[in-house]
């Protein structure tokens, strides 16, 4: 079976598209802080008798079956001899940062994936370099030698197919696909390559005897279109390793958002809003870091029965304020949440439609006045860390949580979405 991608790369301009993600990220920083951990199982996210996931474990772990978002009790059942560890948000937060620092060195076109993962696109860099393999080869040494982390580097025409390249050469290594081998490579990749082809679809779809993504170019559009809606045509373009899709780079950000699992279910009023607080307060430091406002805010709550309900609200006026977004995020919270009083798991913020100014409104002059404010919060808390000024609510966390040296809280899974 041909590939239709193939008709098009002649008559579209190719574009070069680097995707680069490190190995076992957390797992990684502790083994680099704490180098007696080289070479052994290890799993971050939680001792073993703890309730929870585990957030990422090293490739000696992963030997024995365990992976990312496997309860750590489990982990514990298939890998005994495996060392566990909370793990430590804030550090990684920081690597994080290194680390995109240094990608941001090469082209301008960086979409910030996650925590670890990047899209480098250098289709407007011709005149800058005279090899792009050079280029990503060279930025993959150049992370390994200055945040000190193995890191894996895929490059392509465009991001699915980069991203399945790193998937190629991982762990620690390079690949590069080059033109007329999408087929190939494509062919025998389980359909679960695909981001987008979650757990449900991989049964929908297995039931259909397709495995393997050869298998996903059998069905016609229509039958993709009938089992998944619009995302059908989506897959029946990444599977042909067709994508369109352009970076979204910084400024193209779409949503903020922090939220937290407890230690233990919670159904103490004050406890519950004492962490929306928090989490309010962080989101407004990354809107401000960000020079973002949001017109959307929109709280999350999880059920002790993993039962998970949202609600939002659309801001005539954007918000990127502590004060403001609490205001916001407790009604919405009560309103979803005082009905039934039930324990939480999880509770969460989120800022979306970002927009990168707001125009105040003359009967706003308040506004100002909560900008100069916010301003003031910030220049503290350089100089004196997050925690050294916090809203009497927030400080009640204190009494549940570490410190982390006045950065703040050690949550138990700190949200780290972008
Ligand atoms: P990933 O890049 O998905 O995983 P990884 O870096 O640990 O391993 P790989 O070599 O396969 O890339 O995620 C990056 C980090 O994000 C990971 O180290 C921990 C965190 N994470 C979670 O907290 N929960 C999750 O479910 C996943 C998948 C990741
Ligand atoms: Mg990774």
């Amino acid at each position: 079976m041909r590939l239709p991608g193939a008709q098009f790369s002649s008559c579209q301009k190719r574009r070069y598209i680097v995707h680069i993600d490190l190995d076992a990220f957390f797992a990684s920083v502790e083994v680099l802080l704490n180098p007696s951990l080289k070479g052994k199982p290890l799993v971050v996210g939680g001792l073993p008798h703890e309730r929870g996931v585990a957030a990422t474990c090293s490739y000696e772990a992963r030997k024995y079956g365990v992976h990312s978002g496997m309860p750590l009790r489990e982990c514990y059942k298939l890998c005994p001899e495996a060392i566990f560890v909370r793990g430590n948000y804030h550090l990684y937060q920081s690597f994080s940062e290194k680390f995109f620092q240094i990608l941001h060195d090469y082209t301008p076109d960086v979409e910030e994936a996650s925590l670890d993962e990047a899209y480098l696109e250098f289709t407007r860099c011709g005149q800058l370099y005279s090899s792009f393999t050079e280029v990503a080869k060279d930025i993959k040494c150049r992370v390994e030698r200055e945040v000190g982390l193995s890191v894996s580097v895929g490059a392509a025409s465009n991001k699915i197919l980069a991203k399945l390249a790193t998937r190629r050469a991982k762990p620690g290594g390079f690949f590069e696909l080059q033109p007329g081998e999408e087929e190939e490579f494509l062919r025998e990749l389980d359909i679960s390559a695909i981001p987008g082809i979650g757990p449900k679809a991989q049964v929908m779809l297995r039931l259909l005897n397709v495995h393997k993504i050869a298998d996903l170019w059998r069905l016609p559009l229509a039958t993709l279109r009938s089992l998944f809606g619009v995302m059908g045509d989506e897959l029946y373009l990444l599977s042909r390793g067709i994508d369109y899709r352009p970076l979204q780079t910084r400024g193209k950000s779409e949503s903020f958002s922090r939220e937290t699992t407890f230690l233990q279910d919670v159904w103490d009023r004050d406890l519950l809003l004492a962490h929306l607080a928090y989490l309010s307060d962080r989101l407004a430091l990354t809107l401000r870091q960000e020079k973002f406002y949001a017109q959307v805010i929109e709280v999350k709550a999880r059920y002790s029965d993993f039962k998970t309900v949202s609600k939002r609200r659309f801001l005539s006026m954007p918000v990127q304020e502590m004060n403001r977004i609490y205001r916001v995020a407790e009604e919405l919270f009560l309103e979803l949440w005082d009905k039934s009083r039930l324990t939480l798991r999880l509770v969460g913020v989120k800022g979306s439609r970002l927009v990168e100014e707001r125009h105040l409104s003359l009967f706003e002059f308040y506004q100002e006045k909560d900008e100069r404010l916010s301003q003031a919060l910030d220049r503290v808390r350089e100089r004196y860390g997050f925690t050294a000024v916090l809203t009497g609510r927030e400080k009640m966390l204190g009494e549940v949580y570490e410190e982390d040296k006045g950065r703040g809280f050690i949550l138990k899974t700190a949200s780290l979405t972008r």
